[in-house]
C-alpha cells in the first residue's frame, strides 16, 4: 500500500540518527509526546528505531524525574525554533539543553507496544524505571488536593491554542516578545496561535523558569487528556511490572484512584473537562479532549455510554473525523491550529478508547484518517469538513500514527 511506504519514507526523512523530529523546518528538535506516537508507529516497521527513539528522550530526563518537552539539538542554529534553548536556560544532567515544562505522558504506552511488537525485556527493565520517575515527579510536583495531575502551562496539554485554555490564560498577562516568532516563517498565520497567546505563553513560561521550574504561575488546570495518559500510564507500568516480575499492585491502585477522581471532579453533562485551580471550577468548554477518558478501561459504563453519545452529536464522529473542538460551538475554527481541526493523535487516543466499546464507529475514525491523509499528504491537522490539509507537511506522528492504524 503507497501510503504505508510514504508513511515510512516521511519517518525515514525526520529520523536524525537517535530520535525523529516532528517536521524538519516548524519543529527542528526532538518534542516528548510526539516521540511516544512516533515510537508507536515505529514499532510496526522498525522496533529497534522504537525503542532508541525512547531511549533517547528519557536520556534528557531530569533527576526530579520530569522528562521535558523539547529536547534541543546543539546542532540546529538557536534561532529556528522560539523559544529555543536560550530562553529556557536550563540543562538536563546528561548536559544536553531542554525546556522546562512536560507533555502528556504517553510514553508508558508506547513502551508497552513497542515490546508487544518485538519482546526485549532488557529494554522493558531499562525503561521501566524511567518510566516510573516520570509519574513519581507528577505525583509529587503537581498532584492536587483532588488527587488529580495539573499541567502550569497550555504547552503542557499539547493542545496549546483549544478553547478550553481561552479563559484561564485571560488571567495571565501578555508581555511584548517582538518579531521572535519563527513559526509564521512556516504556516500561515491563520492557522497557528495569535500572537497575543505567544505573550501569554511566553510570559507563563518565562514566571515558571524564574522559579527554577517549581512554582505553578498563573495557569494551573486539571486537563483530562492530561489525567487519562497519566492513568492510562499507571496500567500499562502494572503489566510492565508483571512483565519484569516486578509487583503490579501499586499501579493498579493508583489507575483506580486517578479514574475515580476524574469522574467525580471533572466530569460533567456527557464530557470530561478542565478544572481551573485558580477558580476550583470547570472549564466548561467543548475541547475534543473531554473524549479521551474513553482509554479508562475502568470508566463505569453509563460515563462511557454519555461520552459516546456527546462524540456522535456534538462532535459528529460519524463523518469519519474528530474535530479537535465541537463545530457547534462559537470559538470553533476548522484551519486554526487546535480550535477545531482533526488531528491523526488525539482522533487516535479517542480510536483507542473506541475499539472495545463501539468498535463500528472506531472503524470509522480509522476509515476517516486514512482518508484524511490520502487526500491530503501527511499534514499537521486536517478540516473536519473538506479535509484540507493544514500545518506543516511531512509530520511525523501523522505517518507514525498510520502506521500503527493500519497495522
Ligand atoms: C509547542 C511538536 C509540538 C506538539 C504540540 C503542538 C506543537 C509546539 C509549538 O508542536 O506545539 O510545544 O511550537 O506550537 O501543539 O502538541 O507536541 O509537534
Amino acid at each position: 500500500m503507497t501510503i504505508l511506504r510514504e508513511a515510512v519514507r516521511v519517518l525515514v526523512a525526520n529520523w536524525d540518527g537517535s530520535y525523529t523530529v516532528p517536521s524538519r523546518r516548524l519543529y527542528p528538535h526532538q518534542w516528548s509526546w510526539d516521540s511516544a506516537f512516533i515510537a508507536l508507529g515505529n514499532a510496526r516497521w522498525s522496533p529497534r528505531r522504537a525503542r532508541a527513539e525512547l531511549l533517547s528522550l528519557f536520556g534528557a530526563q531530569w533527576r526530579d524525574g520530569r522528562v521535558p518537552h523539547i529536547v534541543f539539538n546543539p546542532e540546529v542554529p538557536e534561532g529556528a525554533y522560539f523559544p529555543g534553548p536560550e530562553f529556557w536556560d536550563v540543562r538536563a544532567p546528561s548536559g544536553t539543553a531542554t525546556s522546562g515544562i512536560v507533555q502528556p505522558p504517553v510514553h508508558a504506552l508506547a513502551a508497552w507496544r513497542v515490546h508487544v511488537g518485538e519482546p526485549d525485556p532488557a529494554f522493558l527493565r531499562r525503561i521501566y524505571p524511567r518510566l516510573v520517575a516520570q509519574q513519581e515527579f507528577l505525583r509529587t510536583a503537581r498532584r492536587s488536593p483532588e488527587g488529580l495531575v495539573s499541567i502550569v502551562h497550555p504547552w503542557e496539554s499539547g493542545m496549546d491554542n483549544s478553547p478550553a485554555w481561552d479563559e484561564p490564560l485571560a488571567a495571565v498577562p501578555a508581555t511584548s516578545i517582538g518579531a521572535q516568532r519563527k513559526d509564521l516563517r512556516h504556516v500561515s498565520a491563520d492557522e497557528r496561535p495569535t500572537d497575543r497567546d505567544y505573550e501569554r505563553y511566553t510570559a507563563l513560561a518565562r514566571a515558571y523558569r524564574d522559579t527554577g521550574y517549581r512554582r505553578a504561575g498563573a495557569f494551573a488546570v486539571e486537563d483530562p487528556l492530561f489525567n487519562t495518559a497519566y492513568g492510562v500510564a499507571e496500567i500499562v507500568l502494572a503489566r510492565i511490572a508483571k512483565a519484569i516480575d516486578l509487583d503490579p499492585e501499586p499501579h493498579r491502585r493508583e489507575a483506580a484512584a486517578i479514574t475515580s477522581a476524574m469522574v467525580e471532579h471533572l466530569y460533567d453533562d456527557g464530557l470530561f473537562h478542565a478544572r481551573d485551580l485558580n477558580t476550583g471550577c470547570l472549564v466548561r468548554s467543548h475541547s475534543a479532549a473531554g473524549l479521551v477518558p474513553l482509554m479508562l478501561p475502568d470508566l463505569p459504563r453509563e460515563v462511557a455510554n454519555a461520552l459516546i453519545g456527546t462524540a456522535l452529536d456534538r462532535f459528529e464522529i460519524k463523518s469519519g473525523m474528530l474535530p479537535s473542538f465541537a463545530p457547534g460551538a462559537e470559538e470553533f475554527d476548522p484551519a486554526r491550529y487546535w480550535r477545531g481541526p482533526s488531528w491523526i493523535n488525539l482522533t487516535w487516543l479517542v480510536w483507542q478508547g473506541l475499539r472495545h466499546r463501539r468498535s463500528d464507529l472506531a472503524d470509522l475514525l480509522a476509515e476517516g484518517m486514512i482518508g484524511a491523509i490520502k487526500a491530503s499528504g501527511f499534514r499537521e491537522y486536517f478540516n473536519p469538513f473538506n479535509l484540507a490539509g493544514h500545518g506543516c507537511r511531512d509530520f511525523s506522528w501523522s505517518a507514525a500514527l498510520i502506521l500503527d492504524i493500519a497495522a
